[in-house]
Parts: C-alpha cells; sequence; structure tokens
C-alpha cells in the first residue's frame, strides 16, 4: 500500500511514520520547503517523544519521504489545520481541509480511499468535501470511498496512542467506512469502529467539549472556592473519591488547537442550543485574567516587582504554545505594566512578539514571584536553596498544583491556598 498524507504537522507527521514503520511506503505533503527539506534528512521539526527515531529510521529505509506536491497513491490522508473563523460564533474554518482535498483530487484515481483526519464542524463531510470530489467526476462510495476518521492523540504520548486508541472511522456510505477501516487495520491495535461520517465528527467534537466543560466546572470551582475561603483542591480530592465523580483541574486556562477551538465548531452550527458549552468555553476563557489580577494581589505593595513567568506552552512537556493561556497571561502581565521576565526551556523562539525566552537564572535573578503556568517536569522539582539565592522575594505561584512545599523558606501558593 502508497500512502500520500497531507500536512505534516502535529498528527500529519506521527500518523506517516507509524504507516512507514509498518512498512507502507508514504509520501508526506506539506506547504513548507524548510520542513519537507529538514523531514528529507530525517530530523523533525516538532517535540514529540519518540518521533525523532521513528523518523530517522524511516528516511533511511526509504519508506517516508517528504515533498511539495502531492502523489498518486492508495489512500489520501488529510491532517491540516482547522482553525476558527474570526465570526461571532468562532466557526470552522475548512479552508485548509478543502484546498487539500482540491490538491489532491487530480492524483486520486477509481478505487483510492480519501480520509480527512483534521477535526471538522459536524456535517462538513456530507456538506463540503463530498459535493468535490462528485465535482471531479467519482461516485463516492462506488469508485471512490470517501471516510472521515478523527484524530484522538494526546500530544506528548502520540505515538503509542495511534496504536493502541480505538479508532472511529466515518465512512460516507458503508463501503467508505469499509474502506477505511483496512486502511488503518495496517497498525491500529485498539477497536477499528465503523460509523457515518457525521456521527464522527460529532463523537469527536464531544470528546473535546466533554473535557473542556469538565475543566470549566473545576476552573468554576476553583473561583467559587476562593470567594468562600475553601481548599479547592481538597475538594476535589475528596469529591473524586467517589466512584462515579471525577473532577479535572483547575488551572491557568485551556489552550492548545484542540480544547480551545473545537467546541466553538458546534456553538457555531447550533448557537440557539449549545449553551453549556458555550458557557464552559467563556469560563476557561476567563481564566489568565483570574491568574493576571491574582499576581497582582500576591505582588501589591512591592516597588517594581519582577515576575518570573515560568512556562509558555499550552501544557507540559511539548513545545506547542498554540492558543497558550500562559502567553495570554504574560501579555496581560505586559499590558498591565508589570515586569515580567519569561523561561521556558521547551520552546526555541517565543511565538508572541510581545516578549522574549530567558534562561532560568535570568528570569530568576531578583524576582519577587516566580509564576508556574506550565507543567513541564523541571517545574516539579524546583530548586528551593536557588530559588532562595536568586530572588529578592523568595514565592511561587503555582497554578498547576506541581510543586510541594519542601521545607525551606520559599512561600508556595497555589488555588488551594490562594484565598489565604
Ligand atoms: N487542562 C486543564 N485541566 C485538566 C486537563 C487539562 O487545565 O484537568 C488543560 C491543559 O493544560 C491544556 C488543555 O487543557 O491547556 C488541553 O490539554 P489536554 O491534555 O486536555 O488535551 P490536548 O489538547 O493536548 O489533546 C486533546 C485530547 N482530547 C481528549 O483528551 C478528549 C486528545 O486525545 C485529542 O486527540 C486532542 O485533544 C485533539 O487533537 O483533538
Amino acid at each position: 500500500m502508497k500512502v500520500c498524507t497531507v500536512g505534516l504537522g502535529y498528527i500529519g507527521l506521527p500518523t506517516s511514520a507509524v504507516f512507514a514503520n509498518y512498512g507502507v511506503d508514504v509520501v508526506g505533503v506539506d506547504i513548507s520547503q524548510h520542513v519537507v527539506d529538514k523531514l528529507n534528512r530525517g530530523e523533525i521539526h516538532i517535540e514529540e517523544p519518540g518521533l525523532g527515531e521513528m523518523v530517522a529510521d524511516v528516511v533511511a529505509k526509504g519508506k517516508f519521504r517528504a515533498s511539495l506536491s502531492p502523489e498518486k497513491a492508495d489512500a489520501f490522508i488529510i491532517a491540516v489545520p482547522t482553525p476558527n473563523n474570526d465570526d461571532e460564533h468562532k466557526s470552522c474554518d475548512l479552508t485548509y481541509v478543502l484546498d487539500a482535498t482540491r490538491k489532491v483530487l487530480p492524483f486520486v484515481e477509481k478505487g483510492n480511499v480519501i480520509i480527512v483526519e483534521s477535526t471538522i464542524a459536524p456535517r462538513t463531510m456530507d456538506d463540503f468535501v463530498k459535493p468535490l470530489v462528485e465535482e471531479a467526476g467519482f461516485t463516492v462510495g462506488e469508485d471512490i470511498f470517501l471516510v472521515h476518521c478523527p484524530e484522538r492523540v494526546l500530544p506528548g504520548q502520540i505515538l503509542d496512542e495511534l496504536v493502541h486508541n480505538n479508532r472511529i472511522v466515518g465512512g460516507i456510505t458503508t463501503e467508505c467506512a469499509e474502506a477505511g477501516a483496512r486502511v488503518y487495520g495496517t497498525f491500529v491495535e485498539g477497536e477499528i469502529v465503523k460509523t457515518d461520517a457525521k456521527t464522527a465528527e460529532m463523537s469527536k467534537l464531544m470528546e473535546n467539549t466533554f473535557r473542556d466543560v469538565n475543566i470549566a466546572l473545576a476552573n468554576e470551582l476553583a473561583k467559587v472556592c476562593n470567594d468562600l475561603d475553601i481548599n479547592v483542591l481538597d475538594v476535589i480530592e475528596m469529591a473524586n473519591k467517589h466512584p462515579r465523580v471525577n473532577l479535572h483541574s483547575p488551572g491557568p486556562g485551556v489552550g492548545g488547537h484542540c480544547l480551545a477551538v473545537d467546541p466553538y465548531f458546534i456553538v457555531a452550527k447550533s448557537p440557539d442550543l449549545a449553551k453549556i458549552i458555550n458557557l464552559s468555553r467563556e469560563t476557561n476563557v476567563s481564566m489568565p485574567h483570574y491568574v493576571a489580577d491574582n499576581v497582582q494581589k500576591l505582588t501589591a505593595g512591592i516597588e517594581d516587582a519582577k515576575v518570573a513567568v515560568f512556562g509558555v506552552t499550552y501544557k507540559g512537556n511539548v513545545d506547542d504554545m498554540r492558543e497558550s493561556p500562559a502567553v495570554e497571561i504574560a501579555e496581560i502581565l505586559l499590558d498591565r505594566g508589570v515586569n515580567i521576565s519569561v523561561h521556558d526551556s521547551h520552546v526555541e523562539k517565543s511565538t508572541s512578539s510581545r516578549f522574549e525566552l530567558v534562561s532560568k537564572e535570568e528570569a530568576l535573578k531578583d524576582a519577587d514571584l516566580v509564576l508556574v503556568l506550565v507543567d513541564h517536569n523541571e517545574f516539579k522539582v524546583l530548586d528551593f536553596a536557588e530559588l532562595n539565592a536568586s530572588m529578592r522575594r523568595p514565592m511561587i505561584f503555582d497554578t498547576r498544583n506541581i510543586v510541594k512545599p519542601n521545607g525551606e523558606d520559599v512561600a508556595v501558593v497555589n488555588y488551594g491556598n490562594l484565598y489565604k
């Protein structure tokens, strides 16, 4: 089998690498010459455990190549971004998906499978992608098999989850779903569940929405407990001892290209009905301001207080700054005239034009507060003696509840004791 993937980002590249690792011939297409050249040298442009080694290996074996243009293949997999449109309800911008579909169609032949992995608004396959394929002269379900197979892998664990997670394969027809399932049968060890395209679209969106709504509940609870002088972290621990309760963790906000984006796709389709989903987004979007307000409370009275911001990615142990609440918090603090110094060793270069990244030592020097915004492993084991020696006033505001007090003279504030 030969597979042509379009989009070599956080999903397209690992997917290509895993297919190639299972003996499939893969050509991966991207619009960036830089990315294509780098991959063809066997190097990668994103951080993901194990991916560098796998790509180097499949390139060396000649099973994977990157290219600027598609080629004939048995299956085409589209894994390009679907950002929010800049409209009232932040609807799903299908430009890249539809462009990618148009781009592969000249190379498609009877019997091929076209798979969209990008997260898309409900009904996109039926209402937008299928008509494009039909305009090209194909009969979907007879001579072309069209499928939505949403990616569901967790950044940081992508290579393992690609193989072991269950996979939803939503076909435009039953024959399409069968054909899609055969493609993923190459390497998926989880269950391959066949359904129709619109059920697959909505299921994927609801997985991320479920998580977003639950995090919103935890964030709202943190605010309420803070107001009522109750330790929210203890409350969550107690409540989660119930066998059917699973409150998520409050934090500085919800980021990344999934939870902070996808729920709006549902809201935009049914704004009058999707009320909890919309309110949850509002709650999570409010968290960066809540954090900034509390930073200012904690540093009130200190002249020209310096805040060492630890972490700018959207979550721990990744290099991805997309929709990161940490970036927003840093920018809000800058807007309010707070003196900040930002450190994150997972990121080579800040994607914000408002601040540069500095070393840990430089960030800590004469700082009055360390603001932990990301649960990177190294922040879980901060050297308190170093903080004591470098900072003007050793204090930590840990928005992720990862820093454990260790007896040194460093005050640790988190959502559990913020009210004190
Ligand atoms: N977060 C919290 N509190 C929590 C859990 C997460 O504040 O209790 C924050 C994180 O810090 C981060 C954001 O939520 O800012 C999202 O992180 P995440 O780890 O929940 O998820 P993603 O965006 O890395 O990946 C999600 C996953 N979806 C689900 O778990 C339902 C993944 O399986 C999907 O494949 C991915 O979205 C996607 O691409 O859609």
